[in-house]
């Protein structure tokens, strides 16, 4: 890899490692172990590894006692962990050479390992993202979660549908994590709430009573940074009854509670619901949102009273920062801590809370904004929901204290009310509780503002703020495209792998020839790898001298698959009215997952499928167009996919896609933009200039004008545009369907009658298809000129500096959370770790503004690589 192991790793012990394991764990010589065994034993070679620079992490928080971060998150998308722990232990090419030599393949190694998929989509992968920053920047942190035992189900693609296989991830066990049974929580569902006098204090205090219980168990997974021995942890909680099934409970006549604790125990962390789209207020959910939650609230709770006296001073210890509304229970929960276990009074609990708490919105999507029916909430959570009452009570009368003059208080708690017409409105109670609450884009931000949240946001302004979201290079170039990034390495130094704006340094090479060979060389031979895995998965032979063009993300109706493919349908018309068209080779390359429910979503993957079957079979078009759809895109593919893309769709409709983190790794490696004003594409354009990217459709002004009076007419495009119309009829006349041509009938319908009450073409395809139409001309047009295409994705490249997770992370440390880097006491290291290795300053190249504050100087700070001899003085 890139960067030259600064880690003493001693081959021959991971070998002997290696082969010890094997004997042990499988009763067998190495020469007989299958791949897996061997991935299972170099896993476990290079935890024990791990372990040494974990234990001094965490010592380090002991006695520093710094202020923690606690990112609670339904989902961390993680993806596969060995050989990104490889990468940020920079021991990825030594163990690569050690396996060779035992006659073994890293990569085929790799691959043995299971995707761990706990997460849907962008949210999820976001929260992983930021942990490698955090662990990367040496800031003390837990992500907090759920191990399901079933994550994001599997993909298989059967006769073009969508087919959803359980995945089994923990089949094999899982070599990274650690069982942490001393930290064991016990969590409550149900019963009643009874009240009595605390003899002491004389005040009414509230306990909960004949509730169901569940031990909640921590599986502690190490989050490794780059280059630093710095070690965090993902904590994810799994479910077991409170006691093992005895006989004699029958006799004691709660043989029923047993059963239903046993029962609770084993469904709560079954699966992960695979739907990001759309709530569905299943009573489940909430028990799995309110089984971490509270397992890591009062986990968090006593660990700082092991190590401070004064609950009130929890602010300044301890932050938990909400990943959307799925962990805003934290409020309600932390209350309750507070004041039935602690004593408070209200004001003095809620203003702690309000110290604590933070929220992050990922979606301005109506239909996935989270409400709970009061029934459900307060049957399940009945202390919890005495408490939310009491926080909606006081917030009404806030509301009544500010807005009764103008005679608006009515309307406000309409809008703003947290339990409000039979519903608790989860995200109304993040923000009224929380201190901080942040859009993950500039334009998102705004449109919350402004939109969504307006309300809100006139009550508290000081709340608001941006974040715009980011990657890890390391995971997403360093790793996914080793080639590129040794090529960048050699042109400008390593520097880019933990302070990406350095990679601006490339810009100077967009100009240069042999840069450009060079890039367009390396674009080839990893289009050529990912080739080979079509040819591998799919069966479909792709040309890697086509324009390799990628639109990969779930599958929803804002994102657009469907004017993709659609403009696929439009092309293949033209090439075959026009057999002599000039027009240069070009793969559409799809991978989607549809939530299992979601029909129009099914339906474009099949239809995705269908028209590939005609297209990639019709010899009279010459091979000039194919389209693949890739089953099961999960993170280890995406990595291939990202490194072979030449041009990267973003073509959500203006002001749906909050941000979008595809676009950035996409960019990071090469991928020209086609998309709308949207998310975070504005602020690439800023980035890279607009003449490099492919920009098309409405804004997202024009979008929520139209959609605040009533939509547009699609039937007056239908009517007007012979080309749209011909895909559209090709929809129903069987073309693409032939053994059932209303098949694609939802589809039509949706774009030129509207369903369910919502307008037609709710997301403006039709509208927007001529102009998306122009922009793909506009690339078949710049892509004929190699030259300058090699310029523009070197321009690429380089203008993707700010979309580092690495930027993100400082800017929430700066304006959020507030945390301290910890830096590590030296120790005479063992293999791999190394603690302390660096020093820090403050970099004049980092992108984070300087801000004027103290607290905020010391969170711009990012270290700058020392001389092994500075290092020396400096610790000394
Ligand atoms: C209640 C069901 C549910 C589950 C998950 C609703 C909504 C969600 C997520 C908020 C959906 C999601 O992943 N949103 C994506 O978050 C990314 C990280 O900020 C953004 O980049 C994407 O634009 C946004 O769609």
């Amino acid at each position: 890899m890139t960067k030259k192991s600064l880690m003493k790793f001693d081959k021959n012990l991971f070998q002997r490692s290696v082969e010890y394991n094997i004997r042990t764990m499988y009763r067998r010589e190495l020469s007989d172990a299958t791949s897996q065994q061997v991935f299972q034993a170099a896993a476990f070679a290079l935890k024990d590894q791990i372990i040494n620079a974990w234990i001094h992490t965490q010592k380090a928080f002991e006695e520093q006692n710094p202020k923690t971060l606690y990112y609670l998150s339904m989902e961390f998308l993680m993806g596969r962990a060995f050989g990104n722990n490889l990468i940020n232990l920079q021991a990825y090419e030594p163990v690569k050479e050690a396996l060779h030599e035992m006659g073994f393949d890293l990569n085929a190694i790799e691959d043995e390992e299971p995707d761990p998929a706990l997460g849907n989509g962008g949210l999820g992968r976001l929260a992983a993202c930021f942990l490698d920053s955090l662990a990367t920047l040496n800031y003390p942190a837990y992500g907090c979660g759920i191990r399901y035992r079933y994550g994001m189900f599997q993909q298989k693609i059967r006769d073009g549908y969508q087919v959803e296989v359980p995945d089994n991830w923990l089949e094999n066990g899982n070599p990274f994590e650690l069982r942490r049974p001393e930290y064991t929580q016990e969590i409550h569902f149900g019963g009643h709430v009874s009240s009595y006098i605390d003899p002491e204090t004389g005040r009414t205090m509230f306990r909960q009573e004949g509730y169901n219980a569940v031990k909640a168990i921590p599986y502690d997974m190490p989050v490794v940074g780059y280059g630093n021995g710095f070690v965090d942890t993902l904590r994810i909680w799994d479910a077991e009854p409170v006691e093992s099934f005895h006989l004699d409970s029958f006799d004691k006549g709660d043989y029923q509670k047993a059963v239903e604790d046993e029962n609770l125990a084993r469904t709560i962390c079954e699966v992960l619901y695979p739907c990001d789209d759309h709530i569905q207020g299943k009573e489940l959910r909430l028990k799995q949102q309110y089984f971490f939650v509270s397992a890591s609230v009062q986990l968090a709770v006593k660990k700082f009273m092991s190590r401070n006296n004064d609950i009130h001073e929890l602010p300044e210890k301890v932050v938990f920062q909400m990943n959307d509304t799925h962990p805003t229970l934290t409020v309600p929960e932390l209350m309750r801590i507070l004041l039935d276990e602690y004593g408070l009074e209200w004001d003095d609990a809620w203003n702690i809370v309000q110290h604590c708490t933070a929220y992050t919105n990922h979606t301005i999507m109506a239909e996935a904004l989270e409400k709970w029916p009061i029934e459900i909430f307060s049957r399940l959570l009945p202390r919890i929901y005495q408490i939310v009452e009491e926080i909606n009570r006081r917030f009404e009368n806030d509301i009544h204290a500010r807005y009764d003059g103008q005679g608006d208080a009515a309307y406000k708690i309409s809008k703003m009310g947290i339990i409000y017409d039979g519903q608790v409105r989860m995200a109304n109670m993040a923000i009224v509780a929380g201190y901080s609450v942040n859009g993950v884009a500039r334009l998102h931000t705004e449109i919350l503002k402004n939109e969504s949240l307006r309300d809100f946001y006139e009550m508290f302004p000081e709340k608001f703020g941006n974040k715009t979201n980011g990657i890890t290079q390391r995971r997403f170039l360093l790793h996914a495209n080793p080639l590129l990034a040794d090529w960048i390495t050699d042109k400008i130094g390593d520097e880019w792998i933990t302070d990406l704006s350095r990679i601006a340094e490339l810009a100077p090479y967009a100009d240069d020839a042999k840069a450009q060979r060079e890039f367009e060389q390396i674009k080839y031979k990893n289009k050529v790898r990912l080739a080979k895995y079509i040819q591998e998965h799919n069966g479909i032979e792709v040309d890697p001298r086509s324009i390799f063009d990628v639109q990969v993300k779930r599958l929803h109706e804002y994102k657009r698959q469907l004017l993709n493919i659609l403009h696929v349908m439009y092309l293949y018309n033209q090439l075959k009215k026009n057999p002599a068209m000039d027009y240069p080779k070009h793969t559409f390359i799809f991978g989607a997952k549809a939530a299992a429910g979601y029909r129009n979503a099914k339906l474009t993957i099949k239809l995705i499928n269908n028209v590939a079957e005609v297209i990639n079979n019709d010899p009279s078009i010459e091979d000039k167009i194919k389209v693949v759809f890739i089953e099961d895109y999960r993170v280890s593919n995406a990595e291939l996919i990202f490194a072979a893309a030449d041009i990267s769709e973003q073509i959500s409709t203006a002001s749906k896609e909050a941000s979008g983190t595809g676009c950035m790794k996409l960019m990071l490696n090469g991928a020209a933009t086609i998309g709308t004003m949207d998310g975070a594409n504005v602020e690439m354009a800023e980035e890279v200039g607009i003449e490099n990217m492919f920009i098309f459709g409405l804004s997202s002004k024009e979008v929520i004008d139209y959609e605040n009076n009533g939509g547009y007419n699609p039937m007056d495009i239908f009517n007007s545009d012979g080309n749209v119309r011909e895909v559209l009829v090709q929809l129903v006349n069987g073309m693409y369907s032939p053994e059932n041509p209303e098949l694609f009938r939802p589809l039509y319908d949706s774009l030129l009658k509207g369903e369910n009450g919502s307008s037609a073409d709710r997301y403006f395809i039709l509208k927007d298809f001529e102009s998306y139409a122009d922009a793909q001309r506009r690339i078949v047009a710049a892509y004929e000129d190699k030259k300058s295409w090699a310029r523009l994705a070197i321009l690429n490249t380089a203008s993707a500096g700010k979309f580092s997770s690495d930027r993100t992370i400082e800017e929430y440390v700066r304006d959020i959370w507030h945390l301290q880097k910890v830096e590590l006491p030296a120790v005479s290291s063992g293999r791999f770790s190394k603690a302390a290795s660096r020093t820090t300053s403050v970099s004049k190249k980092s992108s984070v503004k300087k801000e004027k504050t103290e607290g905020a100087k010391k969170a711009v700070t990012t270290r700058k690589r020392t001389s092994p001899a500075k290092k020396a003085s400096a610790r000394s």
